[in-house]
């Protein structure tokens, strides 16, 4: 079964691979489209910390996963799914409900989230560090 999942994967973390090693467990391949930068500027309202090559290379690295490509809008969805020959949507449980009308083309399923750390979270501590 090939899997695919989605997301911006700003300043790596381990909520990140926990969810990839998850999905690719469920699946012979794992296939995982990145959002581009300017697709997170007109999400998120501002440009990730690390652009999409560095995002896409730190993935590529992985060994859970097998290939990455640029997601530039959320519309084309059906279309990436139908381009990876994928059985199997997996996403974090934050976009819970939001993908069911995929359901028409493949398996959809959501898992929960890591607990106590984001992207977000560790902006606001590395901010918060005071200057020396
Ligand atoms: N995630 C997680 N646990 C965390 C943080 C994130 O399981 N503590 C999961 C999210 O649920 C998501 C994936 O890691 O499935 C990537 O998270 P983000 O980089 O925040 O992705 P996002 O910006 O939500 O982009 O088309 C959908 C978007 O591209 C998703």
């Amino acid at each position: 079964m090939r899997i695919i999942t989605f997301g911006t994967f700003d300043m790596f973390h381990v909520g990140h691979l926990n969810i990839l090693e998850r999905a690719r467990a469920m699946g012979s391949s794992l296939v995982v489209g990145v959002s581009s930068d300017a697709l997170n500027l007109e999400k998120k309202g501002r440009y990730p910390i690390c652009n999409q090559q560095d995002r896409m290379r730190i993935l590529s690295a992985l060994s859970c996963v097998d290939e990455v490509f640029l997601e530039e809008s959320l519309a084309l969805k059906p279309d990436y799914i139908r381009q990876h020959q994928a059985d199997c949507l997996v996403m974090g449980d934050d976009w819970a409900g939001k993908f069911d009308e995929l359901k028409r083309l493949c398996e959809v399923h959501y898992l929960p989230r890591t607990p106590a750390i984001s992207t977000t979270e560790l902006i606001e501590v590395v901010r918060s560090v005071p200057q020396r």
